[in-house]
């Protein structure tokens, strides 16, 4: 065998290496995927007890979501810190119907809303984070 066979040789084992590891990788995301806790959220997300009948708003990468959620008067909105990080949220009515105080990871704070209205929020660490709460 000649050293440039050797090599292609060598090389062609790397490349069916890489697609074997790619493929396992690819395989153990979707498994832990299905094997969630979490059924009703798509993020690593654990929503406590007692945020039970309640519409949730997950708090992750910066962001409320969904940005904007309809309820009926007399039901109740939970947030769920998800933030992968330590990283501090707040939910906070713009018009101080309601402020959650700081959220730590995995904290939630529940909100009753008995009147219909429109109620734009905010996170006060972050005031570029926004979002709304409609009550039908
Ligand atoms: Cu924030």
């Amino acid at each position: 065998m000649s050293p440039r066979l050797v090599c292609r040789s060598y090389a062609g084992a790397r490349v069916v290496l890489t697609l074997v590891f790619v493929t396992l990788g690819l395989v153990a995301c979707f498994s832990d995927r299905a094997t969630s806790a979490t059924p009703t959220n798509s993020l690593s997300c654990t929503v406590p007890s007692s945020a039970a009948g309640a519409t949730i708003v997950f708090i992750s990468k910066f962001a409320f979501i969904p940005p904007t959620v309809h309820v009926k008067a007399g039901q109740n909105v939970a947030w769920v810190n998800c933030e992968a990080g330590a990283t501090p949220h707040t939910a906070t009515a713009d018009g101080g119907a309601f402020n959650s105080g700081t959220l730590h990871t995995p904290d939630a704070f529940i909100q009753s809303f008995p009147t219909a209205g429109t109620f734009p929020y905010h996170c006060a660490v972050h005031p570029s984070m926004k979002a709304t709460v409609v009550v039908d």
